[in-house]
């Protein structure tokens, strides 16, 4: 693909979300902003945060993908998964707080996260590939942020925002790949006690193993591969929840445990 806008705007669109995305601020739609700011202007810009990023001691974790689910597909109004990177200041513990100062419009929703045991040098090709490279699945929750009014967003712009990446969970029971049937697990989302959001697993792509079958393609494109040790969210598998501070949240997971986080407005 060729990139339509010069390295010039890409590194100032790039400080833009490094800066809203540090200090909880609004951005305003690069699409709407810069004529021909298409996806690949979209990963550019997340491949310069990262680059950013990293500069500052950031130290990349792994990847996350979105809009893995039909329930999420039209919750956003975009209909292409897309992908983002995550990094190891971005978890929140189990059962910890995340304070949502420097946040501007948390949601949250359930995934299912792999960690990937070793290198992987190659393509994989199919799911049986993927849970052949895992060394556990464990639930999560996946607190996202858009920087945008409203999560109003098209593909272009949310893959340049690094798809609304903000924090993470990950708790529960994590799992051996053996020992769960990943297209079958319920999953229950309670707010303050509530329960806002039920899903299968299923619900991401038929088994959320699919998602890394998707994101090992998207780097081979790039000539990028998937490290030993890289932490994997598989996308929301149900509706994202607006949370604001004093909300509790907790994901259950059938047979793979709870995990929970509240919400407060500093630390
Ligand atoms: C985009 C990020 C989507 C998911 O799991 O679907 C995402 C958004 O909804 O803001 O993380
Ligand atoms: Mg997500």
């Amino acid at each position: 693909m060729t990139i339509t806008l010069s390295k010039d705007q890409l590194s100032a669109i790039a400080l833009h979300v490094d800066e809203a995305q540090t200090n909880g601020r609004s951005l305003t739609l690069p699409t709407a902003e810069h004529e021909g700011f298409d996806i690949a202007c979209g990963y550019a810009v997340q491949d310069l945060l990262r680059a950013q990023w990293q500069a500052r001691g950031r130290r990349l974790v792994g990847y996350k993908a979105g809009l893995t689910s039909r329930a999420k597909m039209a919750q956003m109004k975009v209909d292409t998964p897309t992908f983002g990177f995550i990094t190891a200041d971005m978890a929140v513990p189990d059962g910890g707080v995340c304070p949502t100062k420097l946040l501007s419009r948390p949601r949250v929703e359930p995934e299912i996260a792999f960690l990937m045991k070793r290198d992987i040098p190659s393509r994989l090709l199919t799911e049986a590939d993927v849970m052949a490279a895992t060394e556990f699945i464990a639930p999560a929750i996946e607190i996202i942020d858009s920087r945008y009014a409203d999560y109003k967003f098209d593909l272009p712009s949310v893959v340049a925002d690094n798809s609304s990446s903000a924090r993470y969970v990950i708790g529960g029971r994590p799992r051996r790949p053996d020992e769960i049937d990943l297209r079958t697990i319920g999953i229950i989302v309670l707010q303050n006690g509530e329960i806002v959001g039920e899903a299968a697993s299923g619900a991401v792509l038929g088994n959320p193993a699919r998602t890394i079958v998707m994101l090992s393609g998207w780097l081979a494109e790039r000539g990028e591969t998937l490290a030993g040790g890289s932490l994997i969210l598989t996308g929301g598998a149900c509706e994202a929840r607006l949370v604001s501070a004093g909300d509790s949240i907790c994901a259950r997971f059938q047979d793979m445990g709870d995990v929970a986080v509240r919400f407060v407005e500093k630390d």
